[in-house]
């Protein structure tokens, strides 16, 4: 099979060249810059792989992408590039538009004008919990859960008193397929309208197009500026310093996510192509705040007043934020997927390639 993956540099892009490449080909594509980076792909040790073959391309110009997928006709397309820093939407907006949200629509596009009877290929969207924003479902007849209804975190207090068990919401409010999408976000905005041309490229032209709902996947390649990498590395670089550097500035430690393995979210999107097109919610079951991230990360060099090396700075604070992500993922499960690696060993995977990252044993 050969596959052609936008956004081949960035955190996914790299896990998906890891698990494919040893049966696959890959056609990666990047953008063309003065200061491109290979770095992933050179530490996976991927860059040089016979089944590697690196392309330039825009995903916000159309004619590089048809011109991609004219020249290399690949089995399988999947749609990684995005600009995925969602604090850092809100400083550029429309950038997040074109690239995030048209960027899509290029390939959709482009997917559409090369169909042929002779010639299908199968797309994905990486789509985004993002997009659920504030909205979750609650299940309000308990004993059945046949009869569910959609409520709003803006409907919380703002001073609300946590619960004991350590966050405002019920265990059983969750986001699936059918939670109302609701933008917290430019980026959010941008992914929900490349999800909406998804499942319309789907409808209205019958292109076998998958959504893949993911929620945070994380691991060891995960870009710096992501919560759970700035804390794993900074976990590293404080045992490596001797515990001397200055304090890691952190935003909202209440935040809650259900973080996800990266091998995890792959192996549900590889699953889900083997079946008729969908959208899929891809989520790991466990909830945990940052305050729980950080409690995990720092336990790992021994260190538990953890808050001692942590400091709050606004600037990580966003406009809006999404405050509880809780994906169900019953129906990929209905497949046979099943997230494999816990929050706890994902947490200890990062952290101990950050530690050898700095050559600490
Ligand atoms: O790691 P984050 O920046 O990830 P976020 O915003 O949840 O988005 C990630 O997951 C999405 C899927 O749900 C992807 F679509 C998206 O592309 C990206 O991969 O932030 C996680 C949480 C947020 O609530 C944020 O406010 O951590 C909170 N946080 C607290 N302090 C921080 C920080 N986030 C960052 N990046 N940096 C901080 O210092």
């Amino acid at each position: 099979m050969r596959y052609l993956l936008t956004g081949i540099t960035g955190q996914a892009g790299v896990e998906f060249a890891k698990r494919l490449l040893p049966e696959h080909e890959v056609i990666g594509m990047y953008r063309r810059t003065a200061n491109v980076s290979f770095g992933r792909l050179t530490e996976a040790g991927l860059f040089t792989s016979p089944n590697l073959r690196m392309v330039s391309g825009d995903i916000t110009d159309y004619s590089s992408i048809d011109r991609i997928i004219r020249d290399y006709r690949p089995d399988v397309i999947g749609n990684l590039a995005a600009a995925s820093h969602v604090g850092d939407s809100f400083k550029e907006p429309l950038a997040n538009l074109q690239i995030t949200g048209a960027g899509c629509a290029n390939v959709l596009e482009a997917v559409r004008n090369n169909y042929s009877d002779s010639y299908k290929p199968k797309f994905w969207q990486m789509s985004s919990s993002e997009m659920f924003g504030s909205n979750y479902t609650r299940p309000v007849c308990y004993d059945q859960y046949n009869s569910l209804e959609h409520f709003s975190t803006d409907r919380v207090p703002v001073n609300a008193e946590y619960s004991d068990k350590g966050h405002y919401f019920d265990d059983d409010a969750f986001q699936d397929e059918n939670t109302p999408l609701s933008a917290n976000s430019p980026y959010a905005a941008a992914k929900i309208y490349a999800h909406n041309m998804t499942e319309l490229y789907r409808k209205a032209y019958g292109i076998y197009a998958n959504s893949m709902i993911c929620f945070n996947f994380e691991g060891p390649f995960r870009g710096e500026t992501f919560v759970t990498r700035k804390v794993t590395k900074y976990v590293a670089e404080l045992k490596h310093s001797g515990f001397t550097i200055p304090k890691l500035r952190l935003g909202n430690l209440d935040a809650q996510r259900s973080w996800l393995a990266a091998s995890d979210m792959i192996e549900a999107t590889l699953l889900a192509l083997e079946h008729p097109s969908d959208t899929y919610v891809v989520s790991s079951p466990e909830v945990h705040s940052i305050r729980e991230l950080c409690a995990a990360a720092f336990e790992q060099i021994g260190v538990t007043d953890w808050m001692r090396h942590v400091e709050i700075d606004p600037a990580f604070f966003r406009p809006v934020e999404v405050p509880y992500l809780r994906g169900d993922s019953r129906k990929i499960a209905q497949l046979g997927w099943a997230p494999k690696v816990t929050f706890k060993d994902l947490v200890s995977e990062m952290v101990s390639r950050d530690l050898s990252r700095y050559g600490v044993k």
